[in-house]
């Protein structure tokens, strides 16, 4: 009897070894982040306002991976990818990443600290956005949502009168999607921002 209990646990500590062996040095969601901060006025909301051509505010995405005993890791290429109910259109940028397949960037390595950024700049569309990540086949993530803002209001990756017309529509209202600095109203402010990316598109100026 005592024979039997002593097999048993025996093979729950081997277990428990194999386990911990086998969790080592993989990124562990519990442990794992994935954060998304905005610059400019909408940075408190959270959120930014982006052009199609990158000029107007950035989302940097920090992704810190540890495994499951809060080890860092470093070295690791990371692939950070935006996710959004709504509709955006994304502009080829190659930066910060080597390549980039439409909101997916590969990034990395991870510093000592097991961290990578990835910038996120040109885009169009309006709506709510969040960012996950994938490194060895495990995703992480969710981040915080971000709420994204455009003078591309109808996400075709070009500011034109169409644009104009949906923006002189929402004039004096209260529409985040025409709110560039996140202040809360469509005013004389925000024209002075579509007018200035007015005719933007992913190359133009
Ligand atoms: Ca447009
Ligand atoms: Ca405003």
């Amino acid at each position: 009897m005592s024979k039997m209990v002593l097999t048993a646990s025996t093979a729950i500590v081997l277990a428990t070894l194999l386990t911990g062996i086998a969790f080592a040095g993989l990124p562990c969601m519990g442990t794992s982040t994935v954060v998304a901060t905005g610059n400019g006025s909408c940075a408190v909301i959270p959120g930014a306002a982006f052009c199609p051509n990158g000029d107007m505010n950035v989302i940097t995405v920090s992704v810190t991976l540890r495994d499951c005993y809060g080890t860092p890791l470093p070295g690791k290429d990371v692939i950070v990818w935006a996710y959004a109910d709504d509709d955006f259109c994304y502009c080829p940028d190659g930066e910060p990443a080597p390549y980039q397949l439409e909101d997916t960037k590969l990034v990395g390595p991870t510093d000592a600290a097991g961290t990578v950024t990835a910038e996120f700049k040109k885009i169009g569309g309006c709506g709510d956005m969040q960012f996950y990540a994938t490194v060895d086949d495990i995703v992480l993530g969710p981040s915080n949502w971000m709420s994204i803002a455009s003078p591309d209001n109808t996400s075709d990756c070009v500011v034109n009168l169409v644009d104009f017309g949906n923006f002189a529509t929402n004039y004096n209202g209260t529409d985040p999607c025409s709110d560039f600095n996140c202040d809360g109203t469509v005013n004389l402010v925000d024209f002075g921002e579509f007018a200035t990316h007015y005719n933007h598109d992913c190359v133009t100026p």
